[in-house]
């Protein structure tokens, strides 16, 4: 896995405007709120099973109703398409929750 050039990130982030890119280092992080604890823990669920049938694991804090996820390849350094592709699924899930 590489990292994305300069215009695909640019590209692939456009695509995920609830996405912010961290400042101190090249990773993105979305916080997602869920009507309670259960359906936050759904959530997580759908995505560890996500995250092992790609080997490409989020790094998050739960809190109760919320779920703050960032995400970044670390065998890479950085953002790579597998970071973009967590992401959309992450979206695609928590539309379903709310
Ligand atoms: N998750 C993330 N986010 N980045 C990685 O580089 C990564 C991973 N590498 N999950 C995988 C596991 C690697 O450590 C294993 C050995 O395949």
């Amino acid at each position: 896995m590489t990292r994305l050039d300069d215009e695909a990130r640019t590209l692939a982030l456009n695509m995920l405007p609830d996405w912010k890119a961290l400042d101190e280092r090249d990773a993105i992080k979305r916080s997602f709120r869920f009507a309670d604890f259960n359906a936050a823990f759904a959530f997580m669920t759908r995505l560890a099973l996500y995250a092992e049938r790609h080997d490409h694991h989020p790094e998050w804090f739960n809190v109760y109703n919320r779920v703050e996820i960032t995400l970044s390849t670390h065998d890479a350094g950085g953002l790579s398409q597998r970071d973009i592709d967590f992401a959309h699924f992450a979206d695609t899930v928590a539309r379903g929750f709310a």
